[in-house]
């Protein structure tokens, strides 16, 4: 019995977006379980991130997307290779803009770095909205 592909990838996903659908997709290509880590608010506040969006809506909309298996949350940058062997997971993958990061799980599971999907961001999704404002809410 041939063995299941495990996937894992971490992310914040705040307003979900053709980028992270994109990845998410190519991901699950690559196997048979796609598991998505997602960042609590908690988490983000350490990476100095700040969400629109709060922890419970992100993960719901995660685990609602047709190829993500699990969803579980990203508590700290510790978890990983706890998570990795918890889950049996045979790929860990990222977005490019983390190429070398996480290189150190190397020892534990293949480790992959995808491009990025070009023109598109949380933070650019954030500048068109602002800018729509002060156009149209003026
Ligand atoms: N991504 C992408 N294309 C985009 C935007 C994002 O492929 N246009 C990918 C990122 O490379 C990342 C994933 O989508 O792999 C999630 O992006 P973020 O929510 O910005 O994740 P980030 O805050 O970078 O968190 O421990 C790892 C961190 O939690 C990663």
């Amino acid at each position: 019995m041939k063995k299941e592909i495990h996937i894992i990838t971490y992310g914040t996903f705040d307003m979900f977006h053709i980028g992270h659908l994109r990845l998410l997709q190519r991901l699950k290509s690559l196997g048979d379980k796609l598991i998505v880590a997602v960042s609590t608010d908690e988490f983000n506040s350490i990476k100095g991130k700040k969400t629109l969006i709060p922890y419970d809506q992100r993960a719901v909309i995660v685990e609602n997307i047709k190829c993500v298996d699990m969803v579980i949350p990203e508590n700290n940058w510790e978890q990983k290779i706890s998570d990795v062997q918890k889950f049996r997971v045979d790929i860990f993958a990222m977005g490019d803009d983390w190429t070398g990061k996480f290189d150190f799980l190397k020892e534990y599971c293949d480790v992959i770095y995808l491009d990025r999907t070009k023109n598109i961001s949380t933070t650019q999704l954030k500048q068109e909205l602002n800018s729509f404002l002060d156009i149209y809410e003026k």
